[in-house]
């Protein structure tokens, strides 16, 4: 301890150049968290040198979104130092939470798939798995969200403003990134037709490091991500000429590629930046990766035998074609030999099939900003459906005539011709991947069975699942210390890396003194979540209501509206009296909206209308209250989630692809009310469908509604509490003076087709809610069954999930003597 501390004041001193007597929170953090980087970065070295050393095949993340939250707390436990620095700073007249707050989240994703990414970067750190995670370092993270009469309100995220103290940042290391010019062609010493790509204009991309460490391991990977650096500076004509304003604004303009994450998950809108983005990300990557084989390798058709390419969605697809790119005009390979190295060393994980999400990229552009890239496309296109004439032909399908052929080849063409010209970035990911993958269980059979049917027939060994998981080190035992305290009093702490050791809580799950401390750290949790209200939002929660929580981003999909319906019948059951039987409930809501979604804006304004009004309501306010957290983020979840009772994950069934809040919520011991929908189906199964609180329409079953013709009215009409709700949204209950504010959301149910069964759910929601409650009463059978929950838990570790993508996917296997510390 005195070794860290003396450290601590030392950085105070001679990094952060202050007075260690000024005892300002924020040098302390900085200082801490300098102090700690300093002990990750040997073994970060070490770890390193050992991959080279022992020629290690190294897997490759590339994704355009991390969401890592905070990194102090999770660095000291993974370093096994947390109490010796709580004992340091506590010596130093300071508190470890209090200098934790000090730390920004690198909010550097939207949501659940930048999330699944930073889990998987931790696993591999704890598996011991030579991987790499590359993204790219925004200046502005997802925005800030504040809450205005209701509103949402977006606030830049300037999370750099008051520096990083965990990355290396290296400006010695510069790659070059090249758009637009155009292509020439050449014929080789063997009179083979060659292309060379002189590109317009050139951008330097500069590596940010983040350490990652594992758990107690000494195994330390990196995520590096890249920062835009103009390349003017080094341009001495510009100061020959006597333009060095137009030099400024050309720097300017060069390194806007990486000021702003995209702020919309599920809806593309085909951004020429964003473009260039993903191909600034994926190129300087692809150099990255190139250069670091070539220090030991010459023949380049060893490369899937030593990298491993795990594309996170389709946003780095374009890594496809950059590959090929290299392939034939540097290394002068072949198509055939060049393909193959692709194929084998890209693989495609999917995370959305919501048709609006599937990305597509105007030919026109693509032709302009990377002209030989779209050279390359039409290439592998053309191949491509040569091969699928060949396979439909040569099939025992003698029915398949002409037309049919037809049709097919424009299901599966990298081209589609409307309404623009553009290129299918998923078909592309497809073709040029080994394997791809679904996310859980059920979407990998929707994506078998409808958006990539052809592609399962044409391909039947290349789509599988890899069902999502959760890092337990951050997700437990970091965010719930109270807990996780009582279980290694039980189980030992085994369980935080091999979490499957939780199945030894069952039997304790019937011991009531057990059920009895389980409580108590619950309720702990809850205070902590009321004292950190009571500051942020000057509000007094009731810590024996039920804390019932629906937080994510905010999506007509994931259904919102629909919880919003049963706080609204709630309200009117005890406002009529009606409710003799309640159960107390507080209902916290929180996510983000893409700022260009207007309906998600406006069910946020509707949550926070509700709200006003029940809270305000003194019938009924010691019994329901509703609370919306402003800016939900990956550090208030893990505030939020250990003080949760029930989980909202009640998506239309189908439309979530896994979901990842659903098992961090099981984990921490709430139960869950659910849709048969993504991972929480698998949950169900691993914990007892008995143990949740299951309802409304399965997949199959709104397919067959849909074909039937599905009519939302019927339901209005049918169901007076229904038809209460809506009227009252409708109207101005909500939104005193402002008739007709809600009206979009209402006639969206009403006459917009209702898209997403909100309305066929409603009576089997309330009916599962009842249930909820009344079980809410037996403490008791609630603890028990909250325990089992967590239980159960042990298959939805990321450790589980990366453990199959190194074995099925990337065949790496873990580093000698890194698995077990
Ligand atoms: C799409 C787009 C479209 C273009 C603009 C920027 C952007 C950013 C992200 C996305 C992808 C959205 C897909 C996504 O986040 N899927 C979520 O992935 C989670 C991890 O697999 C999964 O748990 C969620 O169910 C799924 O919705």
């Amino acid at each position: 301890m005195e070794g860290l501390k003396k450290d601590v004041i030392r950085h105070v001193v001679s990094s952060l150049g202050s007075d260690y007597a000024s005892k300002s929170a924020y040098n302390y953090y900085n200082a801490l968290a300098l102090a700690v980087r300093d002990r990750l970065i040997d073994n970060w070295i070490k770890t390193q040198r050992s991959y080279y050393d022992e020629k290690a095949k190294r897997v490759y993340y590339l994704s355009l979104e991390y969401l890592p939250g905070k990194s102090l707390m999770n660095n000291l436990h993974c370093l096994g130092i947390y109490e010796t620095a709580r004992k340091a700073m506590s010596d130093l007249g300071f508190s470890l939470e209090d200098l934790a707050e000090q730390e920004w989240d690198a909010g550097l994703g939207n949501g659940g798939l930048g999330r699944l990414a930073s889990c998987f970067l931790d696993s591999m750190a704890t598996l011991g798995i030579p991987g790499y995670g590359y993204g790219i370092r925004y200046d502005y993270g997802i925005f800030h969200q504040v809450i205005e009469d209701g509103k949402q309100v977006e606030q830049a995220d300037n999370w750099m403003r008051v520096g990083n103290p965990w990355a290396y940042e290296r400006g010695q290391h510069l790659f070059p990134v090249r758009f637009f010019g155009e292509v020439k062609n050449w014929t080789d010493e063997y009179g083979r037709l060659r292309h060379t790509w002189t590109a317009g204009d050139t951008v330097l991309a500069m590596p940010c490091d983040m350490l990652v460490p594992g758990w107690d391991n000494h195994h330390v990977i990196n995520m590096r991500l890249w920062s835009a650096r103009s390349d003017v500076e080094f341009d001495l004509d510009f100061f020959n000429t006597g333009n060095y304003l137009g030099a400024v604004e050309e720097k300017i303009f060069d390194e806007k590629i990486s000021k702003v994450l995209y702020p919309s998950d599920q809806i593309e809108e085909g951004r020429e930046l964003r473009l260039k983005q993903q191909y600034f990300f994926v190129t300087a990557t692809i150099q990255d990766i190139l250069r670091r084989f070539r220090k030991k390798h010459q023949d380049m058709t060893e490369l899937p035998q030593s990298v491993a390419i795990q594309l996170n969605d389709t946003h780095p697809a374009i890594a496809i074609a950059e590959l090929m790119r290299i392939l034939l005009d540097e290394d002068l390979l072949d198509w055939e030999v060049a393909w193959d190295i692709c194929v084998s060393t890209f693989a495609y994980t999917n995370h959305t099939i919501l048709p609006e999400a599937l990305e597509t990229w105007p030919v026109s552009l693509l032709e302009r900003m990377l002209p030989r890239h779209m050279q390359i496309i039409y290439e592998i296109n053309a191949r491509f459906l040569r091969e699928v004439e060949r396979v439909a032909r040569s099939e025992d399908c003698g029915q398949l005539c002409h037309r049919d052929l037809d049709h097919l080849k424009q299901r599966v063409s990298l081209i589609q011709e409307r309404p623009i010209k553009s290129v299918r970035m998923a078909h592309l990911a497809i073709i040029g991947s080994h394997s791809v993958n679904g996310v859980a269980a059920l979407h990998t059979e929707l994506l078998k069975a409808r958006v990539f049917d052809d592609f399962q027939r044409l391909y039947p060994q290349k789509i599988n699942n890899k069902t999502n998981g959760v890092t337990p080190r951050r997700w437990l035992w970091s965010a719930n210390q109270p807990l996780s305290r009582l279980i290694a009093s039980h189980i030992g702490t085994g369980f935080v890396r091999n979490l499957d050791e939780l199945t030894q809580l069952e039997p304790l799950a019937a011991d009531p003194a057990f059920r009895e401390a389980w409580r108590a750290a619950k309720l702990e949790n809850k205070q902590r979540l009321q004292a950190y209200i009571k500051r942020k939002l000057m509000r007094e929660l009731h810590t024996e209501h039920l804390f019932d929580v629906h937080i994510k981003r905010i999506h007509e999909y994931k259904r919102q509206v629909l919880n919003l319906l049963h706080v609204v019948t709630a309200y009117n059951r005890l406002r009529h009296g009606q409710a003799a039987d309640f159960t107390p409930r507080t209902v916290f809501f929180g996510g983000k909206a893409a700022p260009s979604y207007f309906m998600a804006k406006r069910i946020i304004h509707a949550i926070n209308a509700v709200a006003a009004t029940v809270n305000a309501d003194s019938r009924v306010n010691d019994k329901l209250q509703v609370v919306y957290l402003p800016n939900y983020c990956v550090s208030q979840a893990e505030r939020v989630i250990p003080a949760t009772e029930l989980s909202e994950q009640i998506s239309t069934a189908g439309m979530e692809a896994s979901g990842t809040g659903n098992m961090k919520f099981a984990l921490n011991g709430a139960l869950t009310i659910g849709t048969w929908d993504g991972a929480t189906i698998e949950m169900a199964q691993a914990i007892g469908p008995e143990l949740l609180f299951i309802f409304g329409m399965r997949e199959d079953e709104l397919v067959s509604l849909r074909q039937h013709g599905y009519n939302p009215m019927l339901y209005y009409h049918g169901d007076e509490e229904l038809r209460e709700a809506l009227d009252m949204l409708r109207s101005d209950a909500f939104s005193p003076g402002q008739h007709g504010l809600f009206a979009p959301l209402v006639d969206n149910l009403l006459h917009g087709g209702d898209r997403f069964f909100v309305l066929a759910d409603y009576r089997q929601y309330l009916g599962a809610q009842q249930d909820v409650g009344r079980l809410y009463l037996d403490q008791e059978e609630w603890t028990r069954r909250s325990i089992l929950n967590a239980a159960r838990m042990g298959f939805f570790s990321s450790d589980r999930a990366i453990s199959q993508y190194a074995r099925e996917i990337w065949d790496v296997a873990p580093m000698a003597g890194l698995q077990n510390g």
